[in-house]
């Protein structure tokens, strides 16, 4: 017995090693094989992110939206630069105006794509025979105005009679102004469902991207300090040159007068409806507010109108029976440019109801 234990002894040591020799080896290789299955998983997870980026389209619901909703725009744009310099010596090209707004849409129209606009904003120009004018117009605002955010669309309302259009006359009819811009608020609305509408003049542009076009709780006016007026309101009741007012504020006032032909006293016509109507004004401070007019002429067919000192008087009474409520023109043609929408519109004369069909 004792021999054979002193036999036995190294023969079992020899297995017990050849036994743990092989342990370890199936431990090592069951380990390589679960890193291998790992890294194969975490492989084949890496390659899924990349062939589907952040789709959750690839989560358990396929059949649902793609896309978050977005979220509202801030109050205040972040793109927003202060004072610019305005200068009218240089020429547009309006193909590079094109250009360099490649993300406003045809027809003259902007959403924000990063956020939820906080207004819709048709912009009403009130045009004849100003494309030197509206050149810069375009060239200056389509960059302000996206970089405040907004949802807008840029309307230019071509007062133009059959005449004109059949035969290629010059304009002959009296301008009307602020009927050119009830034209606007009307045909806007065709379009779009804007709930604010900017009424700017062709020929001014604002010298500071904080001037927001847009509305606010009372009828807003935006070109406040004009280099015309040496930088200074002219007086307080003055509501010329760009204003804002909201479909309901514009609804209020039943819009603008139709009867103001010439030029003058549309502006304190407007002004008289907002206040008759328990409305006040709100305004930029002087410095945000400040605005460029391109030095021009009296254009042929506005002189001053000799009744609108009569007319101004009698706002409260001519208010109810002259404005939306009373309104009639003929669109004669809507012109869809890149950078804006271009309305034919005959409005009549003086004494003079626009053509029928
Ligand atoms: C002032 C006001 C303007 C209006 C006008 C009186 C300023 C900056 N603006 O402008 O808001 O109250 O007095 O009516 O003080 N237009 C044409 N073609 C024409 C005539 C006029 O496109 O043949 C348009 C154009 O958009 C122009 C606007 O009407 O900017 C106002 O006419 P204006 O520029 O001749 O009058 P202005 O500068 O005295
Ligand atoms: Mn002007």
């Amino acid at each position: 017995m004792g021999k054979n234990v002193a036999t036995g002894s190294p023969m079992r040591g020899l297995h017990a090693t050849c036994l743990m020799l092989m342990v370890l080896s199936g431990l090592h290789l069951s380990l390589v094989l679960l890193y291998y299955l790992d890294m194969h998983v975490y492989t084949a997870q890496l390659m899924q992110r990349f062939l589907e980026p952040e789709s959750p389209a690839t989560s358990a619901a396929p059949s649902t939206t793609t896309s978050q909703p977005l979220q509202p725009c801030p109050e205040t744009s972040p793109h927003l630069v202060g004072p610019l310099r305005i200068e009218f010596s240089q020429s547009i090209n309006l193909e590079e105006v094109k250009q360099i707004n490649s993300l406003v849409r045809e027809g003259g129209h902007f959403t924000p794509t990063e956020c939820t606009a906080l207004q819709k904003v048709a912009v009403i120009i009130p045009f004849r025979n100003r494309d030197e004018h509206l050149k810069y117009w375009l060239y200056y605002l389509h960059p302000i105005l996206q970089r405040q955010q907004l949802d807008y669309g840029v309307y230019v309302i071509n007062q133009c009679s059959i005449f004109q259009f059949n035969f290629f006359q010059h304009g002959e009819e009296t301008f009307n102004r602020a009927k050119l811009l009830n034209v606007g608020f009307v045909e806007a609305l065709k379009e779009y469902d804007y709930n604010c509408f900017v009424f700017s003049d062709v020929d001014l542009i604002p010298m500071d991207d904080r001037n927001i076009y847009k509305c606010y709780s009372q009828p807003r006016h935006l070109a406040v300090s004009m280099d015309k007026f040496g930088f200074r309101l002219p007086y307080n009741q003055f509501f010329g040159g760009i204003s804002a007012l909201s479909k309901e504020q514009h609804e209020k006032i039943n819009g603008f007068p139709n009867d103001y032909w010439g030029w003058g006293g549309e502006d304190d016509d407007i002004y008289n409806r907002i206040a008759y109507k328990g409305m006040g004004i709100s305004r930029p401070d002087g410095v945000i507010g400040k605005c460029r007019m391109i030095k021009h002429n009296r254009d042929e067919k506005n002189s001053p109108n000799p009744q609108r000192f009569d007319r101004i008087a009698r706002t409260r009474q001519t208010m109810q029976n002259d404005g939306l409520n009373s309104l009639k023109y003929r669109v004669l043609q809507v012109k869809k440019y890149p950078l804006y929408t271009f309305i034919d519109v005959d409005v009549g004369g003086p004494g003079r109801p626009p053509s029928s069909r």
